[in-house]
């Protein structure tokens, strides 16, 4: 389907969203969020994908943040409901069962830096740059980056980075854990796929499980953690990929997965 502010393909069983709004630095306004939900629910009803990836239009910007021409319009309820949905449409994207991984061209600013937390893991290129910048504006984030980025950078530097609004360079994002690879913007793409195929060619039963062992531990104690594991551990073991997995380590050859949790 074509949407008018972001790109969907899908090859080999790769999808790649890109934010597609160059003039405005891809900003997020509603359409553009629409859009975004909208191809979220595709992939996730598409069993052949195995991974997402998110990326920018252009050479400049992953996303700038949120469409500041579009939020000057909202009063208070109308922001509280365009957050509600922003909101959701990123947890539904923390939540797809497929791994996601940011592709961040450029700025990463506000809502860009907000959705890049809400993927699994960011690569880099290295004229990136990262921030919250709301309180330049007499704001705060609204899109999940005061609660996001404490628990990904620790509540001190992530307190920094609101307070001061200052943006950090993709060198010192991936210092802190921010990001997880650092590359010319050239090699970007090609890096990502590749790690993309890599995760693709694994078992989606243990992929899925891995994906949601580790978001809803992060929520719990470790004890509570570690009993979500052992269940979590004995669904995957009877599945078909696990069966196969094994049998293929066994026969000195390569795992082909299916998929599927019944032989
Ligand atoms: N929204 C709308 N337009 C934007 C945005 C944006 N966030 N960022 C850039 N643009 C536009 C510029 O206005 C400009 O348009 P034009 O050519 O028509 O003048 C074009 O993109 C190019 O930008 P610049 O000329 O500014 O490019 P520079 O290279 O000089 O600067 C920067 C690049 C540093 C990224 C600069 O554009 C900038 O500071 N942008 C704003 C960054 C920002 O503050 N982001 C946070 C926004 S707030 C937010 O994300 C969440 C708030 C909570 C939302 C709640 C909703 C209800």
């Amino acid at each position: 389907m074509e949407y008018e502010n972001i790109l969907l393909g899908v090859e080999d069983g790769i999808a790649t969203i890109t934010f597609n709004r160059p003039k405005a630095l891809n900003a997020l306004n509603a359409p553009l969020v629409r859009d975004l939900s909208d191809a979220i629910k595709k992939v996730s009803e598409d069993e052949d994908i195995r991974c997402l990836i998110l990326t920018g239009s252009g050479d400049k910007a992953f996303v700038a943040g949120a469409d500041i021409v579009e939020l000057t319009k909202f009063n208070s309820l109308q922001a509280k409901n365009h957050i509600h949905f922003v909101q959701s449409t990123f947890d539904n994207l923390q939540k797809l069962s497929v791994p996601v991984i940011a592709a961040v061209n450029g700025f990463a600013l506000g809502g860009g830096l907000e959705v890049a937390m809400s993927c699994d893991f960011i690569y880099a290129s290295d004229n990136a740059k990262f921030g919250l910048p709301e309180i330049n504006l007499g704001l705060i984030p609204g899109f999940g980056g005061t609660q996001r980025l404490p628990r990904m950078i620790g509540p001190n530097l992530a307190k920094e980075m609101l307070f001061t609004g200052k943006m950090i360079d993709a060198q010192e994002a991936n210092s802190i854990g921010l990001v997880n690879k650092v590359m010319p913007q050239s090699e970007l793409m090609d890096t990502v796929l590749k790690t993309a195929k890599t995760i693709a060619s694994k078992g989606k039963v243990s992929l899925r499980a891995a994906k949601q062992t580790v978001n809803s531990g992060l929520n719990v104690d470790l004890e509570t953690g570690c009993k979500m594991e052992a269940d979590i551990f004995s669904i995957c073991i009877s599945s078909e990929d696990a069966k196969e997995g094994t049998t293929a380590f066994l026969e000195k050859r390569k795992a082909e997965f299916k998929g599927t949790y019944n032989s």
